[in-house]
């Protein structure tokens, strides 16, 4: 590294925001009426700022992310940005104590995802060409709708909306009380998209083996791109079982912790496709191992939500299936993820992440953290 290539980290700036949504959401495990962010902004020497983001579905369970994220800020303050695998390795041994997954891996990732902003920025370059770039727009699948508290009609008017957006793929919530209604909602929603447009659905893990096997032999039909968490993450044999029973592929991973929550999953051939999460990785560099462990596995991947992150590694990953249109967290930025003729995202020109916080919309969304002393 030259001289001039080198940057300290002067401040270090966390804040919690509220992120109300239009209406209650639910999926087979999940209701949200607002989602809250911690937004962490790292500043250095040489004038370059670089963001990160994690977040939660309530404003109360924040203030535990926020402390353990205050927690970590001196092992940031003084470094370079650039020993981004360093730091990664410092901050995880560091939570050794509190537990090596969840709210600490939570917690350390808007700093690792700030340094690699920063990484980028100084090199003048989106991340993505840092990481080792194979393509220049990327897949993306509408998931921002067609959750399981829509009726089927507010299911086929939302699927109208996302073709009418320009989407060429997307994702429905299953998990009804009776596994019937979830082929009837499919149903409803293929009449409307028609054959050619990828459509996934996703279960979370709100399935039992009997239900999930019924329920995934009567959806072959419908020709999904993926059956995503039939069954609880931990039930590697059931859902290795469920592989191998059915033709659809079965992604699943999205709440694994780091690249040891991937490892024992497809080690266990508990799914076709992986789904990691970059703030159950703990930030880029982990997500980058994951996604390298998974290349050598030959499973292809497909990031969880973050989307303005995740196109970074798609575009990067040769076994990069879809990213994940997510629009909880677009308010958060002031660039908005541009689709294409063929309902791909563009990747950003911009260095860095290429999406930077809306400061201007956010300050009136910030709620008050007693942790951090606001
Ligand atoms: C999901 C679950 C929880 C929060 C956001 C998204 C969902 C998905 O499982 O895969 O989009
Ligand atoms: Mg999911």
């Amino acid at each position: 590294m030259t001289k001039e290539a080198d940057m300290r980290i002067t401040g270090i700036e966390l804040s919690v925001v509220k992120l109300p949504l239009e209406r209650p959401q639910t999926t087979a495990i999940h209701r949200f009426d607002h989602v809250a962010a911690l937004l962490v902004t790292v500043r250095t020497d040489i004038g370059l700022s670089g963001e990160g983001y994690a977040f939660c579905f309530d404003v109360e369970r924040m203030q535990s992310i926020a402390a353990l994220a205050q927690s970590l800020k001196s092992l940031y303050l003084g470094r370079d940005p650039h020993d981004v695998e360093a730091l990664w390795a410092e901050a995880f041994r560091s939570l050794n104590f509190y537990g090596q997954a969840g709210i600490a891996v939570i917690a350390m990732t808007p700093f690792d995802v700030a340094c690699w902003d920063l990484v980028g920025k100084a090199a003048g370059r989106p991340l993505y060409q840092l990481f080792g770039a194979c393509r220049t727009s990327v897949p993306i699948y509408a998931s921002g709708g067609l959750w399981l508290s829509a009726t089927p009609e507010q299911l086929q008017e939302e699927a109208r909306a996302f073709l009418a957006q320009g989407f060429k793929a997307m994702k429905l919530r299953i998990g009804s009380a009776r596994w019937q209604d979830d082929v009837a909602r499919v149903e409803c929603v293929r009449e409307v998209i028609g054959p050619e447009i990828a459509l996934m659905v996703d279960a979370n893990q709100g399935l039992t083996p009997q239900k999930a096997i019924r329920l995934g032999r009567a959806l072959e039909r419908f020709d999904l791109v993926w059956f995503e968490e039939p069954l609880p993450t931990w039930d590697d044999a059931g859902n290795a079982a469920l592989a191998n029973a059915l033709d659809t592929a079965i992604a699943s991973g999205e709440t694994e912790f780091t690249r040891y929550g991937v490892r024992r999953m497809v080690e266990a051939r508990a799914a076709d496709i992986m789904m990691p999460d970059l703030q159950r990785m703990g930030g880029f560099t982990e997500m980058r191992k994951a996604a390298s462990y998974l290349a050598a596995r030959d499973v292809p991947v497909s990031p969880h939500i973050f989307t303005e992150h995740s196109m970074h590694i798609v575009a990067s990953s040769k076994h990069g299936l879809y990213c994940e249109s997510f629009p909880w967290f677009e308010p958060l930025f002031r660039q908005k993820v541009q689709l294409d003729e063929h309902g791909h995202a563009a990747m950003p020109k911009a260095p860095g992440v290429g999406f930077e916080f809306d400061w201007e919309r956010l300050d009136a969304l910030k709620v008050a953290s007693p942790v951090l002393g606001g």
